[in-house]
């Protein structure tokens, strides 16, 4: 197993549109296994490929508290949605930053499996949430994206003060 890198907000390649997994083949198995290494070395509760610059249909969600529960979607689509829930958050792309976004409060969707098996699930609460927030990384959308322009840019801004202060200190 290896830990792969994620991709850091503004990176360009995080507003790549993900492509369909064609076929779940042992290529596949490895970048599912490298990616949840990398989830669970960094504290996550979910994983899209783009943000390991894989640009293909592919979700990791482990909302439990032992973080023991690894949900893995592969070609998720959307079959429903409804309710409206806050929720603040963050994102592993985009360090230090937590806000308020507008969500649906409840999800139906189908997936595949890591054997190709199609299955339908239902989300509410957290785990709702996020998969909605991975569903937008695979559409190349970051969170903070969902926020005024103004915010935006004070996020931008807060960003840039971290890496200087970063370099500073090393
Ligand atoms: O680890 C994560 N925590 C989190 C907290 C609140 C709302 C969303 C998230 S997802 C995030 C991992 C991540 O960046 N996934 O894309
Ligand atoms: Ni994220």
């Amino acid at each position: 197993m290896s830990k792969l890198a994620i991709l850091q907000y503004p990176d360009e390649r995080l507003h790549t549109i993900a492509q369909p997994v064609e076929q779940i083949d042992d290529q596949i198995h490895k970048l599912v296994r490298d990616m949840a290494q990398t989830m669970y070395a960094a504290d996550g509760i979910g994983l899209a490929a783009t943000q390991v610059d894989v640009h293909l249909r592919i979700i990791l969600v482990d909302v439990s508290e032992k973080g023991n529960q690894l949900l893995v979607l592969i070609n998720p689509e959307v079959i429903k949605m409804g309710g409206k829930a806050e929720f603040e958050e963050g994102c592993l792309s985009v360090p230090e930053v937590y806000e308020t976004v507008n969500r649906a409060a409840w999800i139906r969707l189908r997936a595949l499996d890591l054997d190709g098996k199609p299955f339908e699930l239902q989300a509410d609460g957290l785990k709702a949430m996020c998969i909605q927030h991975e569903l937008d990384h695979l559409q190349g959308m970051v969170f903070v994206e969902h926020l005024s322009p103004l915010n935006q840019k004070r996020i931008l801004n807060t960003l840039k003060k971290q890496d200087r202060t970063r370099s500073k200190v090393r």
